[in-house]
């Protein structure tokens, strides 16, 4: 059955935006007087639970915090995320881009599915390809339009009815175990480009999984008759360059 649409993770996906968030959630909790501070080791434990605000709930409970406003210090926290998401701050992916560029001239419907907030999701695009890139994508399903966040399939279902599309229609592009799971759960096949802190992360069962988009040979998992498996010409193409 021929691909007809991409639909993309964000975070760790289409940029390496992690560590931006972790410089927000620490100013963030610096500004209202707090004493904690997320290291990198402590974030990327942190990560496995998705979603800002439920990152900071699970936190405080974790050190058995009373009393944190886990809702107003994510808002604070998704303003400075996007003060500091000037051009220059964040790039996008290798090969993100031209992928991008490349499915909408086979005339691919694009999509985005992510566990952040459409504010950071327009702020990544103004200061990468521009605000008006925000209109290449036929549906945008965010955190703010679900009740349970990524492993949960709800964002990806929602974006699935939004474009009517069968899930062997589709390709996600994901960089975490949690959003692969997500995925899993709708059967929509899925690309792994590991991110700064999903590494480690359990990528069984993932169709694809590639160091980069850019680089075709950095393939890590790649069974010949597997990868091609039930892909276009033109989507192989676009995915291996030919
Ligand atoms: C990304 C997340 C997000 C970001 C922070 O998950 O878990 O919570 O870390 O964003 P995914 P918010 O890439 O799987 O969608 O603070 O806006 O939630
Ligand atoms: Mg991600």
């Amino acid at each position: 059955m021929a691909v007809r649409a991409l639909i993309f993770d964000v975070d760790g996906t289409l940029a390496e935006t992690e560590e931006l968030h972790r410089i927000a959630f620490n100013r963030a909790f610096a500004e209202a007087g707090m004493s904690w501070k997320w290291d990198r080791e402590l974030y990327a434990e942190l990560l496995k639970v998705t979603g800002g605000r439920e990152r900071i709930e699970a936190y405080a409970k974790r050190i058995g915090a009373e009393g944190v406003d886990a809702p107003s210090l994510h808002r604070r926290k998704t303003e400075l995320y996007n003060e500091l998401m000037v051009p220059g701050t964040v790039e996008l992916r290798p090969g993100i881009e031209d992928l991008l560029r490349r499915a909408r001239q086979i005339n691919l419907d694009l999509a985005i599915a992510t566990t952040t907030s459409r504010s950071n999701v327009a702020g990544l695009m103004r200061a990468t390809l521009g605000e008006e890139a925000l209109g290449w994508f036929r549906s945008i399903r965010t955190g703010e339009d679900t009740k349970r966040k990524k492993p949960d399939p709800e964002v990806f279902q929602l974006v699935l009815d939004d474009l009517g599309y069968r899930p062997e229609e589709c390709l996600i592009f994901e960089d975490s175990e949690n959003g692969l799971r997500a995925a899993q759960a709708v059967a929509v096949p899925v690309v792994i480009t590991p991110s700064i802190y999903t590494g480690e992360d359990d990528f069984s069962g993932a169709d694809y999984v590639f160091k980069n988009l850019d680089e075709p040979f950095s393939i890590l998992k790649f069974t010949p008759e597997f990868v091609f498996h039930g892909l276009s010409s033109d989507v192989r193409d676009l995915l291996f360059h030919g």
